[in-house]
């Protein structure tokens, strides 16, 4: 069975394309022009790669009629909150309108495959301002760009599988975290700036936004097993939360980053860090999954974050 990874140039991409190599599938991945597919430790399989922009519907059209894939995982997007507010219309083009594209070209092509659509914790926005873990069924209010532009794609996708027919499964992603992550995300960030002074390269200040968020943290290797099981086993028009099902505050994961780094570490305040809003606590309850499949997260916090400082040592 053929399955295509969509936006495998990202972060993800690599760590799905061995996942699902390991099942046994034939894996075809696209990737943006210039990029190159993330490979942890370098183990890469044997994948055919391919460019794609979503935006490109002719493109996608053509993929789709020469590789016939049985399953679709459709990870690119603008993933960024950050980026989101500043660069909203870009968001929502590649989020929304990339997204359509895709689905309209199933439709279109009459190929019949499960699509995986990844959405995000930050659907739920608003409904979160609470102190326990939000399940599928709350009534969504995102508070940015971002958050929207993803929630529309659920919506997009829950209409398509009930209007045509087609099997779509979507998830919401709760914080994932791991070696390969750009700096722009917080576990990353902190870890970076950690192995740059750890290397002497900055000097002992980690900057810092808002510590007193609290978010829910899996790793991503646990993530991707979640994403191959639902391709398999989610129901056709629903939606999967995917996390670990506890939330951890943002002060926390800096004082466990510190604690690996041999150096004595101050922490600044960075203004330009902060978000205009910022939902104080997300934490996935992950019953709906755990029901549906048999997954369930594997790896611990304290794991996840020193693979990625070690990851950053040696990069730097
Ligand atoms: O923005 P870039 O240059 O990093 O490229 C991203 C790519 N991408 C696109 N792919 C095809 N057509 C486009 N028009 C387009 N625009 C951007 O999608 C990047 O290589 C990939 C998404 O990967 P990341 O941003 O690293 O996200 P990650 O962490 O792999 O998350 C996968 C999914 C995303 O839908 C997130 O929104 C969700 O999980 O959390
Ligand atoms: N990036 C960053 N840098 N975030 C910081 C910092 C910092 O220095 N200091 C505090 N934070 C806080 C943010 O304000 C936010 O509350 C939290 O750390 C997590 O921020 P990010 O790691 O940037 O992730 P995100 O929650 O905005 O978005 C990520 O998770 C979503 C799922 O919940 C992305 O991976 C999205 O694509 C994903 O959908």
């Amino acid at each position: 069975m053929k399955a295509l990874v969509i936006g495998a140039g990202g972060f993800v991409g690599g760590y799905l394309i061995n996942e699902l190599l390991s099942r046994g599938y034939d894996v075809c991945a696209t990737k943006l022009k210039n990029e190159k597919i993330f490979f942890y430790g370098g183990a890469r399989g044997e994948v055919t790669e391919r460019e794609l922009d979503i935006l490109n519907q002719q493109a996608i059209e053509k993929l789709l009629s020469e590789e016939k894939p049985g399953y679709i995982f459709h990870l690119a997007a603008q993933s960024s909150v950050a980026v989101s507010w500043k660069k909203p219309a870009l968001t929502a083009d590649i989020n929304i309108k990339g997204c359509i594209n895709l689905l309209e070209t199933v439709r279109q092509t009459g190929i019949s495959a499960r699509i995986l659509l990844i959405g995000s914790s930050e659907e739920y926005g608003r409904a979160q301002n609470r102190s326990t873990p939000v399940d599928e069924s709350v009534v969504c209010e995102p508070a940015n760009i971002y958050a929207v532009s993803k929630l529309t794609q659920n919506m997009i996708g829950r209409l398509y599988s009930e209007a045509y027919g087609m099997e779509i499964v979507s998830v919401r992603a709760f914080n994932h975290i791991g070696p390969g992550q750009l700096p722009q995300f917080v576990a990353a960030d902190f870890c970076h700036q950690a192995a740059l002074i750890s290397k002497g390269k900055q000097e002992p200040v980690i900057r810092v936004g808002n510590l007193s968020a609290k978010r829910d943290f899996t790793d991503v290797r646990d993530i991707v097993r979640a994403y191959s099981e639902l391709a398999l086993n989610g129901k056709s028009g629903e939606t999967y939360n995917v996390g670990s099902g506890n939330a951890v505050m943002i002060k926390d994961i800096l004082d466990r980053i510190c604690r690996l780094s041999a150096a004595d570490i101050t922490v600044e305040t960075d203004p330009a860090k902060f978000r205009p809003v910022d939902v104080p606590y997300i934490a996935a309850d992950i019953t709906k999954i755990k029901r549906d499949t048999s997954w369930q997260p594997l790896i611990e916090l304290d794991r996840s974050l020193s693979d990625i400082f070690d990851y950053f040592m040696s990069e730097i």
